[in-house]
């Protein structure tokens, strides 16, 4: 890949997710070719240096041209609840009169309304859907995604959806790194015994989960009518001594300490945060948990954004994911994601890019892998119809998307997937 205006290569000195100052570090090289070779970076550099380097691999190479453009790694989407049966506009217009989120669930509908479609969908059709949206993903620049189950509520449906995201893994472009999350909501008929469902899961659930190999990651909606700090906390102690790592629906929609939990268990991550409290934050900080911001649920739910700035200024690392979900963020625009953040959240055109791509991949222990264009790492390349990256934020709610190419082989060109 020649000619580009600007590479965007999220390379940096610093060690582990980027923090403070390292997040408006993005690397902007002029002059830069990218030689691909199999599924990897081979080599990053002005073109006569790569071709001097590697002559017989050049004498080869399919070349890209990218002139006027600019080229960046594949975008990491490290939060989404990616299977799921249906879709709930219904629900959409009742918030527009006035209903809350936890209202419509609490009657029954919100996460319980797509449990039952979850469970009442064939595998096929959760494939086939699934299949569907990821196309969707892929055209808006975004190669790996991040799938949480917590549909199913019963083990036979979380099964279900990890094994269709499983699936799709091993057969559609995207990559997918499976989450568990039995504990999104007490189902129906445990209401008043919580407790009972949360010793399912621990008992029943997650051990099943880590003997299947079914998920790398265990997560729990830590929220005042749904997971108290104290049920969560024994959820994902349990989930860590299986090897599953803690991630945590932390302080969405009510003040919880669900920020101070997370620093506490260990947990990789905090997602959501729009109300985590000054003393939380610090505490992210210090143990570099690391926030997952979704400005996709504050924008739907008209709820608060998150405090990104002021987390990047005490230290924490941030990353930005859609939340994509049939409730409370039907989007599958990370694009669109950053245009909120810089309006929203007080967060910089640098910033926002290095939270789509290299923290991103860091909120999914992928960070040595993915996330950067650089030798040896995986090559998930996008190249992008704008004249430098300071355009991508500004023209903003478009999809910028020309070329993707996912472990080395193209798969979207011209906007078109191929
Ligand atoms: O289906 O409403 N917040 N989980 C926690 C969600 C939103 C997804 C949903
Ligand atoms: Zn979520």
């Amino acid at each position: 890949m020649k000619n580009a205006n600007e590479v965007i290569t999220l390379k940096s000195d610093s060690e582990g997710p980027r923090i403070k100052e390292n997040m408006q570090d993005i690397n902007v090289l002029a002059n830069t070719s990218i030689l691909i070779e199999g599924n990897r970076i081979a080599a990053i550099g002005p073109l006569a240096q790569v071709e001097a380097e590697f002559p017989y691999l050049i004498a080869e190479a399919k070349v890209i041209d990218a002139e006027g453009k600019v080229v960046m790694p594949g975008l990491v989407d490290c939060h989404t609840h990616l299977v799921h049966g249906g879709t709930r506009e219904q629900e959409f217009m009742m918030r527009l009169n006035g209903a809350t989120y936890m209202e419509i669930m609490n009657a029954g509908g919100g996460i319980h309304a797509t449990t039952k479609q979850t469970r009442d969908a064939s595998f096929e059709e959760l494939y086939r859907k699934t299949s569907r949206h990821l196309d969707t993903f892929l055209k808006y620049g975004v190669t790996t995604v991040e799938a949480k189950s917590g549909y199913g509520l019963d083990w036979e449906t979380e099964k279900k959806q990890l094994e269709v995201a499983r699936k799709l893994h091993e057969t559609h472009a995207i990559d997918i790194v499976s989450t568990f999350m039995g504990a999104h909501a007490v189902p129906r008929d445990y209401k008043g015994r919580e407790d009972e469902f949360v010793d399912v899961i621990i008992r029943d659930m997650l051990p099943k989960v880590a003997e299947l190999h079914l998920a790398e990651f265990n997560d729990v909606f830590c929220e005042k009518g749904v997971f108290t700090p104290v049920q969560s906390r024994r959820i994902l102690e349990a989930g860590k001594a299986l090897g599953l790592m803690p991630k945590i629906h932390a302080d969405e929609i009510e003040p919880y300490k669900g920020a101070e939990l997370a620093a506490e268990v260990g947990s990789i991550s905090a997602e959501h945060l729009l109300v985590a409290s000054d003393a939380g934050i610090r505490k992210m900080a210090a143990a570099r948990t690391i926030a997952v911001l979704l400005p996709g649920t504050a924008f739907f739910l008209r709820a608060p954004f998150a405090r990104g700035r002021l987390m990047i200024d005490e230290g924490v690392p941030v990353a930005i994911a859609t939340d994509f979900n049939p409730g409370s963020s039907p989007t599958m625009s990370l694009p669109f994601m950053m245009n909120l953040a810089c309006m929203h959240m007080g967060m910089t055109l640098e910033e926002v890019l290095v939270a789509t791509t290299i923290n991103a991949a860091y909120a999914i222990n992928r960070g040595d892998q993915l996330g950067s264009l650089e030798v040896g790492k995986q090559a998930d390349v996008l190249m992008l119809d704008v004249e430098n990256y300071k355009q991508l934020q500004y023209f903003y709610g478009m999809n910028h998307t020309n070329t993707v190419i996912k472990n080395g082989r193209v798969v979207v060109r011209n906007s078109f997937l191929i």
